[in-house]
Order: C-alpha cells, then structure tokens, then sequence
C-alpha cells in the first residue's frame, strides 16, 4: 500500500511534524531551603544553662557549646545549626519549651538561610 501524503500532517499540508531530533527540556532540581537557628543573648540567662542547652538539644560537646554561648555573649547571637524548616523549627521550640519551664529569658530563633 502506498504512503500518501496528507493535508492534515501538517497546517500547510506539506507533511508531517516530527523533527527526528529529540527535544531535551531541562528540569532544575530544586533543593528544599535552609533555616539558620539562632541564639540571642540576654543578661540573665546562666551561661551554663546555655551550654547544657547547646550539648542536650543541638548534640554539641562541652567545648563546642562552650565556644557558641561566649560568641552569643560577646556578638549578641550566633548561628547554632542549619536544618531543613522541620527541624529547625522543632529546635526552636525544644529551647523555648526548656527556657521558658526553668523560667530564663533565653531566646532561640531561625531565619531562612
Ligand atoms: N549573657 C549571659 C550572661 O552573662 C550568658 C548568655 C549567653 C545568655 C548566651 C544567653 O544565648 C545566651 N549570664
């Protein structure tokens, strides 16, 4: 059977569309955004209550926390970690709940990176 040409192959009926290329579109892979969780400082809050803070709640050991609460009390904050929206959040809240039930002014907070 012949193959004949069609005037719907096309809009100006001169055949059909198929390039014979394969057209590539390029997707970006969007990585899920990053938060900052951040210490204030304030002039109440025992020093080691904040380093017991950063060891229990942020897995740091005594010199690492010891080093992040002096750059919180000299610099007025620091960053204590970087994690994805979930787990910052749940951090910032970790520390509050901890702060706020031994009745210190402790401030914890996070910013997207
Ligand atoms: N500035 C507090 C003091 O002198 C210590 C402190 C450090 C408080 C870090 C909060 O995030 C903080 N007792």
């Amino acid at each position: 059977m012949a193959i004949t040409p069609t005037m719907t192959d096309r809009k100006d009926g001169s055949g059909n569309d198929d390039p014979g290329l394969a057209v590539k579109t390029r997707t970006r892979t969007q990585r899920p955004p990053m938060y900052k969780v951040l210490l204030l400082n304030d002039d109440y809050t025992p020093m080691e209550f904040v380093v017991h803070v950063l060891e229990r709640f942020f897995g740091l050991n005594h010199a690492q926390a010891f080093e992040i609460m002096l750059t919180v009390h000299k610099k007025g904050l620091a960053v204590v970690g970087v994690f994805s929206y979930e787990i910052a959040e749940t951090k910032v809240a970790q520390v509050m709940d901890f702060a706020r039930r031994h009745q210190h002014p402790l401030q914890c907070t996070l910013e997207k990176e």
